[in-house]
Parts: C-alpha cells; structure tokens; sequence
C-alpha cells in the first residue's frame, strides 16, 4: 500500500461540555505554522485541488463531515479519507492532491507552512509528472 500521506492522532481533550482538539506548531503539527484556511459550503459534486506544491506542506484534518483526499506522487496514488476531527494528514512538498465527494457539511481545514504563493503551485498534471520525475 502507498504511504503517501503521514498521519497524526489529536488527543481528544473532551469533558461534559463537549470536544476540544488541540494543534500546536512546531510540536504535533510537524512545522512552524504561518497560514491557516478552512474550505466549506462545497457544493456537491464538485471537487477541489488538482495540483501539487514546491515548497509547502501542510496538515489537513476534517473538522466536520466527510470527504475524499486523492493523492499522487508520481509512482503511487492512494485515498485517504478525511471523516475525524481528531486524525490529521501531512501532505509534503510534490504530492499531486484533489478532494472528491465531499458531504454537505464538511469543513476542511488547512495548517500551511508558508504564506500563499501562487508559484508554488503546479496546476497542471503533465508538468507535475515532468518535475516529479527528474525530466
Ligand atoms: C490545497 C487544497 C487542500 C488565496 O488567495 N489564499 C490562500 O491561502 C488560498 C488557499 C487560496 N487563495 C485563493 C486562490 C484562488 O483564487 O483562493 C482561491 C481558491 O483557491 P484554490 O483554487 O487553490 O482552492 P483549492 O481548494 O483547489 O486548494 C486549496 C489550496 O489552495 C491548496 O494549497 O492543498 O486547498
């Protein structure tokens, strides 16, 4: 099986009043934290992402509802599925990533370890494929 994506278990900080989960920079998010945006009210059907990053990485957990994270290194794929406030994924630098069948709640949110920059991305899958592999 690929093991495209690492994994983080959060610690459910839970009491009778409900759920608390916490993500510290630089401690269990494995990064110095300089961005943070969430994605919700995607409409059904649709989907998100097609592209791959330079230089950023980033942690993504699913706060709420569902949905699917399509990942590509160039030699492997994998699917994760996003469906726990307490299971996060780091995506490292060079993985070609789409988010497909989100529910009608899900809320996505994303930890960045760099400001935005739209030349960090690759948004299209041949040039990805020719970078990914030395060409
Ligand atoms: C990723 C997946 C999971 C900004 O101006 N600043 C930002 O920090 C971001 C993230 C986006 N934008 C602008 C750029 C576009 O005009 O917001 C618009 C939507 O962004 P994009 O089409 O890149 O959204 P997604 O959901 O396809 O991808 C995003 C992140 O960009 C990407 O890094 O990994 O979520």
């Amino acid at each position: 099986m690929a093991n495209l994506a690492r994994h983080i278990d959060f610690k459910e900080l839970g009491d009778a009043r409900g759920n608390l989960v916490v993500m510290e920079g630089d401690d269990s998010i494995p990064f110095h934290i300089k961005r943070i945006y969430y994605i919700y009210n995607t409409e059904q059907g649709v989907a998100r992402g097609f592209h791959a990053h330079h230089h950023l990485k980033q942690v993504i957990v699913a706060v709420r509802g569902r949905c699917e994270m399509h990942l590509d290194n160039g030699k492997e794929k994998e699917i994760v599925v996003l469906d726990d406030p307490c299971k996060a994924i780091v995506i490292d630098t060079m993985i070609w990533r789409e988010l497909h069948h989100f529910s009608e709640d899900c809320i996505i949110l994303c930890l960045a370890s760099e400001h935005y920059d739209e030349s960090d991305y690759i948004r299209d899958y041949d040039t990805f494929m020719k970078e990914v592999s030395g060409k």
